[in-house]
């Protein structure tokens, strides 16, 4: 019998498209000259850090594949085409060619259904893979050289109540860690929402013009910043606890589930995260941070 599978590492891994455009990957069609460099050279810094990880697949909860009945696995091997940003166009039109582990992609929706959840395969081969997989993708691996299995962002927040919203997240986080642990994958999960979200509605003539660049409102700012100070101090409880009041009072876009899910699959961590950046784009605040559960096992300081 194999090892059982482990998670190598938890990432809050946010999707602005910006940063991607930024970048200027090869893959994306739109030029830049600069622009969010404090959020792209943490990113940059965090993909060094997984480089040196032994590890056989990205999981990703992403915020913009959304489904209203049930939660969502891709369940084909590969997929090519082009994904464009249906609000930012100009910014993001990026092709890509990527591989699914599928058999991890069953897993989490059989043990997803042991949870009381729907769970469904998505079997289509010409469906279109969403900006926010490809963009956290990309900046934690630029080199796509490692499978993903990705989980779509059921609407339960927003059809019930981000408290029903939190259990079901929550239940599928757990899904998640006891599919890897049978499947013996050795896994990097991404959590691929911002935290704050309220943003302006008026793109400058130069999107990458960064004297137009900053927090939307202070008060989101300060819970941008309190959310940030239980994760470094590993009150992940407290953080859940407190995230039904968060979302409201931020336009969090936690209420896709995402970094709900890690934790679920964390099975919170009290031991510190570490913040790799913080930045705003068009006003919403975006955290690029890690959980290292060899920290847990005190192997790292
Ligand atoms: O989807 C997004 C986002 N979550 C944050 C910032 C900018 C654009 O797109
Ligand atoms: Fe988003």
């Amino acid at each position: 019998m194999s090892a059982p599978g482990t998670i190598v590492a938890g990432i809050l891994a946010p999707h602005p498209p910006h940063l991607v455009y930024a970048s200027n990957a090869p893959q994306n069609e739109p030029r830049a000259e600069c622009g969010w460099e404090v959020l792209r050279w943490g990113y940059e810094r965090l993909a060094n850090k997984l480089a040196t990880l032994d590890y056989d697949v990205l999981v990703v909860h992403t915020p913009h594949w959304k489904t209203v009945v049930g939660h969502h696995v891709l369940g084909v091997e590969h997929f090519k085409s082009l994904s464009v940003d249906p609000i930012f166009p100009n910014l993001f039109r990026f092709h890509y060619d990527l591989d699914v582990d599928v058999e991890l992609s069953e897993a989490i929706a059989t043990e997803g259904e042991s949870e009381g959840l729907v769970m469904k395969v998505m079997r289509n081969p010409d469906f279109r893979i969403d900006y926010g997989t490809i963009t956290s993708c990309h900046l934690v691996n630029p080199a796509w050289d490692k499978p993903i299995a990705c989980i779509s962002a059921n609407q339960g927040f927003y059809n019930f109540s981000n408290e029903v919203g939190q259990e079901q997240m929550l239940a599928l986080g757990r899904a998640t860690r006891r599919a890897i642990s049978k499947s013996g994958r050795r896994a990097v999960l991404l959590a691929s929402n911002s935290l704050s979200h309220r943003h302006f509605t008026e793109e400058p003539p130069t999107p990458e013009d960064m004297k137009h660049e900053h927090i939307y409102h202070h008060g989101q700012y300060l819970w941008d910043m309190h959310i940030l100070g239980l994760m470094r101090s590993g009150k992940t409880r407290a953080m859940i606890d407190e995230m039904p009041d968060f979302i409201e009072q931020s336009v969090s876009e936690a209420k896709e589930g995402s970094l709900t899910w890690l934790m679920g699959a964390m099975d919170f961590p009290t031991y510190p995260a570490e913040v790799y950046a913080y930045g705003t784009v068009i006003g919403t605040g975006n955290a690029v941070v890690e959980w290292d559960p060899a920290k847990e096992k005190g192997a790292v300081a």
